[in-house]
């Protein structure tokens, strides 16, 4: 291996913290060659991952990359949260001892770089002069070029990010070893991944997957499970699983800010980059901050003010279409430098397609490769009706590639929340929009999220799987203190936002129709939200929160059945009362739940026993 100090000399990487971070790894994983990274190097890595076949082109400055086909998605019973405090336990967290899990990794890195290439990332998540910036520098280690290549259009990349820190020694140390991945045994008893965030010593070990949601570790671990772990241990912020957008009314001039948490598959993508309904005409500017990830915190005027720490996004690519995000086609459209993951190409045109694009593959399936590569050709008839493409496949591309990014989402200050919803995929009992004006209410509302799943073997058919604030995967800390710290945050508001529950998603009981149109429609139900928070309407009270009277919604140019709306403006109070015993159930697995939001949940019971 060469000499690492003339590397980082040559790179201009002076912080003496990291060089040492950077000689140890180096000395465990023992790759043959280091690289510091910079955007800059962009341009000359895409070329070299061109050459090597890493990535393939796939049109004008756009990219295609295959993951190997066991490597797809993250892994939920492989992330683990490590801590020296065993009160650091949580449902969620899957935690274990530091101390273990230090060793543990550091044997399964030992020389798993071995003939490659070790790239070293200084990164910042967080627009540089933003408040929370000390929390969101890192130094992202990996051996996968496709890799870096993420990292490049996901986080701001540059060694500047790192070297003059007030301290030195406050980054996060995130260091990922791919390994050899048809010798892993994923998803086998003897899985050899391990996916651990060291909350306490801010250290990131992945190892096995070169999949975006275990290897971009400045997004998924550090953005997130660190990022909320910091926000508590520091009392500062709340790191979330929250997408960001504004809205500007420019007949009155007002300009609102929401956030909020959707477990997947609940659109949250699509939401965070609407557009308003065309019906509505021009009165109504929709901009996207961030489709995944907010970091909150209280400003100095007492609002709640927040930013998205990424630099790009993430998407899923499934059913991305011109219904259903038209922003996000034209984010990854020739020229953005785009990368798809795991969807199907066509080697001769450079095309590529995934279920959802168009409501039927291309008819002529002539040079066309599913997402592990088989041609579509040679399917046989009983593998006709497969996916050609991942159903997590995946496109990355800069914020700044988005037609409606806001103009100020790098403005260091962040932006003022008016509004947090929450919102999953409720087929009855949730309304299109109820609006919590308690913060302990609001907090429980969070904490009870859920999306639906149809356990149906385990005769849990109809109940939802409980997903905190959209946070389950995220969670590094217990989650009574978690609820706890929510509660500080949001008290310490002198301006507090107003909180909801939203649902696109309930359908007709008998022959399962959505109720609501969805996608930009749903714009409707925040502007409600906005205007009763500003005291314009006054809704209808209800045990579970304020709804909007029929005539206070603005369904201008919207066809909707009459019938329908009426299910989507009344609280099932019979199917609410059943909801308030599965709530019970879950929230007594969380150990020291602060007493408010028992109480919340108590008065939520008592006013729907008493309607
Ligand atoms: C996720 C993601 O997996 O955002 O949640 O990629
Ligand atoms: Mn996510």
């Amino acid at each position: 291996m060469a000499d690492v100090d003339a590397i980082l000399d040559g790179a201009g990487l002076t912080n003496a913290k990291v060089r040492e971070y950077v000689r140890y790894w180096a000395e465990v994983s023992g790759p043959e060659r280091i690289e510091v990274v910079s955007v800059a190097d962009d341009a000359r890595l895409i070329s070299e991952a061109l050459d090597a076949g890493e990535i393939l082109p796939a049109g004008e400055d756009v990219y295609y990359s295959r993951s190997y086909y066991k490597d797809t998605a993250r892994s939920e019973e492989r992330t683990i949260v490590a801590t020296s405090n065993p009160a650091d336990k949580g449902v969620y967290n899957n935690w274990r001892p530091a101390a273990e899990m230090k060793e543990l990794l550091t044997g399964l890195m030992r020389g798993a770089s071995a003939g490659k290439t070790m790239y070293v990332i200084p990164y910042l998540m967080a627009a540089p002069g933003s408040p929370l910036e000390k929390y969101a520098v890192g130094v992202q280690l990996t051996d996968n070029r496709a890799v870096v290549l993420h990292i490049n259009r996901m986080a701001r990349v540059s060694p500047k990010y790192v070297n003059d820190l007030e301290d030195p020694d406050h980054f996060v140390r995130a260091v990922h070893v791919t390994g050899d991945l048809p010798n892993l045994g994923q998803g086998t008893p003897d899985d050899k991944r391990y996916f651990v965030t060291v909350a306490d010593e801010r250290t990131i070990l992945h190892f096995g997957s070169s999949y975006g949601g275990n290897a971009l570790l400045g997004k998924i671990a550090h953005g997130l499970r660190q990022a909320s772990y910091d926000g508590w241990a520091s009392g500062k912020f709340l790191g979330e699983q929250f997408m960001l957008l504004g809205i500007t009314d420019k007949q009155t001039g007002k300009k609102w800010h929401i956030a909020g948490g959707f477990p997947s598959a609940s659109g949250k993508t699509n939401l965070a980059m609407t557009l308003s309904p065309d019906a509505l005409g021009d009165r109504y500017y929709v901009e996207f901050y961030g489709d995944d990830i907010a970091w909150m915190w209280v400003g100095d005027d007492g609002r709640l003010y927040g930013m998205n720490p990424e630099f790009g996004v993430f998407g899923v690519a499934r059913d991305t279409n011109e219904k259903t995000n038209p922003t996000a086609l034209e984010a990854i459209k020739p020229g953005t430098k785009a990368i798809f993951t795991n969807v199907a190409y066509n080697f001769k045109t450079q095309e590529t397609w995934f279920e959802g694009r168009t409501p039927q593959p291309p008819a002529d399936v002539e040079g066309w490769l599913d997402w592990k590569g088989n041609p579509i050709a040679d399917r046989t008839p009983q593998q006709a009706g497969e996916p050609w493409a991942h159903p997590n496949s995946r496109f990355t591309t800069t914020l700044a590639n988005v037609p409606n990014i806001a103009a100020d989402f790098e403005k260091p200050a962040g932006v003022p929340i008016d509004g947090i919803i929450f919102g999953g995929r409720t087929r009855d009992r949730e309304p299109l929009v109820r609006a919590i004006t308690d913060v302990a209410e609001g907090v429980y509302d969070g904490l009870t999220l859920g999306a639906e799943a149809t356990f149906a073997a385990d005769g849990l058919d109809g109940q939802l799987r409980y997903d905190p604030m959209s946070m389950r995967p995220f969670m590094s800390y217990a989650e009574g203190a978690y609820a706890a710290h929510w509660l500080k945050i949001i008290g310490e508001c002198t301006h507090q936002p107003i909180f909801a529950h939203v649902n696109w998603f309930q359908r007709d009981e008998s022959d399962g129709h959505f109720l609501w149109p969805g996608y930009r429609e749903n714009l409707r139900a925040l502007l409600w939200l906005m205007q009763l928070k500003d005291g314009e309407v006054s809704g209808v009270e209800t045990p579970v929160g304020v709804i909007p009277a029929k005539e206070e919604l603005n369904l201008d140019g919207l066809d909707i059945d009459p019938a329908d709306l009426d299910v989507l403006l009344t609280i099932d109070v019979d199917r609410w009362k059943q909801e308030i015993g599965f709530r019970e159930e879950h929230l007594a697995q969380f150990t020291g739940l602060p007493e408010e939001i028992w109480a919340a949940h108590r008065r939520v019971a008592k006013a729907l026993d008493e309607a």
